[in-house]
């Protein structure tokens, strides 16, 4: 059996190390499937009375050399999750369903609230509440399934009363 003589400096060393791992992973997550690296996936609290919700992420890179797309997800917090994407038709914003979300070869797309797209967890069976964790499963047509947790966590500048559709 090897020794070991830790020094002081050594185990303070070891302890700042740690506490900076420690605070990264407080303040962000990341997940990989193949070549996609799923940035930071969070969704705002639910509001009372609303019964949908959404989930965002701070982006999805696709560090591959061919495109990919996000066909669907589903979650046990909600009936069913939809791809939504939202434009401004007379100058009021509406969101519609897509088919999937584009990741194109060797980019990012962002799909933090406020953006153009997100994903709507249609009928959730709680309210979301800051603090919680829950698992949400992407479906990607390429990279297969992926199953990701998702930091309920109030954004900064809120913008979730669209969802009151
Ligand atoms: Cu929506």
């Amino acid at each position: 059996m090897p020794t070991y003589t830790v020094t002081r400096r050594a185990a303070t060393f070891a302890a700042s190390v740690l506490l900076v791992l420690l605070t990264t992973a407080a303040h962000a997550h990341d997940f990989r499937a193949g070549d996609l690296v799923i940035d930071h996936p969070y969704a705002t609290p639910s509001l009372p009375g609303i019964k949908n919700g959404a989930a965002y992420f701070r982006g999805i890179r696709n560090a591959g050399g061919t495109s990919d797309r996000l066909l669907g997800a589903r979650t046990d917090v909600a009936t069913r999750v939809e791809l939504h994407s939202m434009r401004t038709e007379n100058d009021v914003m509406r969101m519609r369903e897509v088919p999937a979300i584009e990741l194109p070869a060797g980019k990012s797309i962002q799909l933090r609230h406020g953006q153009k797209q997100h994903l709507m967890l249609v009928d959730l069976k709680k309210p979301l509440v800051v603090g919680e964790r829950f698992d949400l499963t992407l479906v990607f047509e390429k990279a297969g399934e992926k199953t990701v947790k998702v930091w309920v966590q109030q954004p900064r500048e809120a913008n979730n009363g669209h969802h009151q559709h």
